[in-house]
């Protein structure tokens, strides 16, 4: 994307210092995201969404500013200086929207950027486990007397397992042979598992699980943390909606304790990590371990391979489906992050 272009989206917001360079943040696989560096103390993040995957933009868009706006008044005291350094915020664009939309440029989002923050693809430390923990347990906290019904679903049946499986067995039917070849092994596990990997869901369609708020992309890298180790709080709340907590739980111990990459392709180095696993839920549970039910606390474990599997499963369809949703950068980038999801299941399911 052109400089000019990314210069003449940031000035449409109501920003206060001046753009200086930027830089493409590629860890996203769906959204088109850029570190503003500007003259002054304040770095911005410019947001392109992708409107194929994000239909009601407006949706999604108010999704994120009240469940920031909800945090923010947790702390009626706090200055915004300091609100600005841990918690989201967005920059309105200058006819007060928070975002800014015209025709053939998509629609875009900035908000202020948390200097002297660091993410982790891959976790090397316990305690960032553990401070990741918290910081899930935080989140949930905050947003727990949010009224959800101001939320917007914002992809219907996100972490559906029902729906995520009729994607699938379409996908198979439209498939190439020679792609269907290539997932041939895979498919077989996913007809080993398909019972198990609906327990979660038929206990949420019975009611049997609190919907509570959820942050439904809880990878690892969606967390910010000082340089030393401290959590900052969530990033990313693209995906923000109602939802059971073990799909937050599972999908950060799916990138928490993963020990290489999700598309690491060299399979023995992807290996399921028990201690990180336990410091996860030590951090979790010390902030939440009261508020939650019993039926919720059992299902942990599971919500940890049911969510490594629906990723298998959402990885393995877009396979099939030739690579349409995520973005890829080779051929077989979706079947390799697949096949490493399942060997981290085989993992998990030697462990725990
Ligand atoms: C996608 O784009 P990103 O990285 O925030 C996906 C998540 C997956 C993740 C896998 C809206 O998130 O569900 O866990 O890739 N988000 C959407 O890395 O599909
Ligand atoms: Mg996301």
């Amino acid at each position: 994307m052109k400089a000019e272009m990314i210069i003449s989206i940031f000035n449409e917001f109501d920003h206060q210092f001046n753009y200086k360079s930027h830089s493409e943040l590629n860890s996203g696989h769906i959204n088109d995201t850029f570190l503003i560096k500007t003259d002054g103390d304040t770095n911005y993040i410019l947001q392109r969404i992708n409107q194929v995957v994000f239909k009601d933009f407006l949706g999604l868009v108010n999704n994120k500013v009240l469940t920031s706006n909800h945090i923010r008044s947790k702390y009626p005291n706090a200055s915004d200086e300091v609100l600005n350094k841990t918690v989201l915020s967005f920059i309105k664009e200058k006819n007060s929207n928070s975002y800014y939309h015209k025709e053939g440029v998509n629609f875009w989002n900035v908000m202020i950027f948390i200097d002297d923050s660091v993410t982790h693809e891959i976790v090397k430390d316990e305690e960032i486990a553990y401070e990741g923990g918290k910081l899930l347990g935080d989140f949930l906290n905050l947003t727990s007397d949010f009224d959800s019904s101001q939320l917007i679903d914002v992809i219907p049946n996100f972490h559906n397992m029902a729906f995520r499986f009729k994607q699938y067995a379409s996908s198979i039917q439209s498939a190439s042979k020679s792609r269907l070849t290539k997932a041939a092994d895979y498919i077989q596990i996913v007809a080993d598992l398909k019972e198990e990997m609906h327990i979660l869901q038929n206990l949420k369609d019975a009611g049997e699980i609190p919907i509570r708020v959820t942050h439904n992309d809880t990878k690892i890298s969606n967390s910010l943390f000082t340089e030393d180790n401290k959590g900052i709080c969530m990033i990313d709340t693209d995906t923000v909606m109602p939802g059971i907590i073990h799909y937050d739980f599972g999908d950060a111990i799916r990138t928490i304790c993963n020990t290489a990459a999700e598309d690491e392709t060299d399979l023995s180095k992807v290996e399921f990590n028990l201690d990180y696993y336990k410091a996860y839920e030590k951090g979790f549970l010390e902030k939440t371990k009261d508020s939650l039910t019993e039926v919720e606390l059992k299902h942990l474990p599971l919500a940890a391979k049911t969510m490594i599997f629906i990723m298998a499963l959402r990885f393995l369809t877009d396979y099939l489906n030739n690579d349409t949703y995520y973005k890829t950068t080779y051929a077989d980038h979706n079947l390799d992050r697949a096949k490493n999801q399942f060997k981290l299941i085989e993992s998990f399911s030697k462990k725990l």
